[in-house]
C-alpha cells in the first residue's frame, strides 16, 4: 500500500527562482538538484519533514524544452502542481496490484527518479484527473540503490 506522500511535483519555467522562492518563503533547503534527460526534466527536490515512513519532499520541475511532459504542461496549463508522489515499499509489486484494477501504468516497469528512488506514473485520467507517481525510495537517498 501507499506508505506516505513522498512529494508534490510543481511544474515552472525558472526553476532557480522558484528555488528561491521556497527557501526564502518557507524556509526549504534544497536536498537535490538533478537532470533527468529520460523524464525531459532539470529538477530539485526540497525537503519538507522526516516521518515513520520516510522524508517528504516538494519536486520543482522546469522541462528542458517545449516537447517534453512538464515543457507540454506549462504551455496547457501554466505552473502548478503537476503531480503527486506516494511513497510505496515494492514499487514493482505496486504496480502489479494497481495495473490489475484497470488503471493504465505510463510505466511497465520502474524507472530512475530523484535520489536513487525507483518510480512509476498513472495516467492522470485514470485517477481523477491526478498525474500518480509511486515511489519506493532508495535506502540511502545520498548513494542510491
Ligand atoms: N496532470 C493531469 N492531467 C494531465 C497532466 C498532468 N500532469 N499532463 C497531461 N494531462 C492531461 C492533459 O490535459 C490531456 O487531457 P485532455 O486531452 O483532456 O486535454 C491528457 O492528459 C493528455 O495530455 P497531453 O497534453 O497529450 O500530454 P502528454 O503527451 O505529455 O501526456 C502524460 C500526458 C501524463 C501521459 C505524460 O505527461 C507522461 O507520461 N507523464 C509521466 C512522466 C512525467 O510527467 N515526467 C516528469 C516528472 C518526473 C519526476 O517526477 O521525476
Ligand atoms: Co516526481
Amino acid at each position: 500500500g501507499l506508505t506516505r506522500i513522498d512529494h508534490v511535483g510543481i511544474a515552472c519555467h525558472d526553476l532557480e527562482e522558484k528555488i528561491a522562492f521556497y527557501e526564502s518563503t518557507f524556509g526549504l533547503v534544497v536536498a537535490s538538484r538533478e537532470v533527468n534527460e529520460a523524464q525531459g526534466v532539470k529538477e530539485a527536490m526540497l525537503h519538507v519533514a522526516d516521518g515513520p515512513a520516510g522524508s517528504s519532499y516538494v519536486q520543482l520541475l522546469e522541462p528542458l524544452g517545449p516537447d517534453t511532459p512538464v515543457g507540454r504542461f506549462l504551455a496547457k496549463r501554466g505552473e502548478g502542481v503537476h503531480h503527486v508522489g506516494y511513497g510505496v515499499d515494492d514499487v514493482a509489486a505496486a504496480l502489479e496490484a494497481i495495473g490489475a484494477k484497470h488503471v493504465r501504468l505510463l510505466d511497465e516497469r520502474p524507472r530512475h527518479g530523484s535520489m536513487g528512488a525507483s518510480i512509476a506514473f498513472l495516467h492522470p485520467k485514470d485517477v481523477g484527473g491526478v498525474l500518480t507517481e509511486l515511489v519506493q525510495a532508495a535506502k540511502d537517498p545520498r548513494q542510491g540503490r
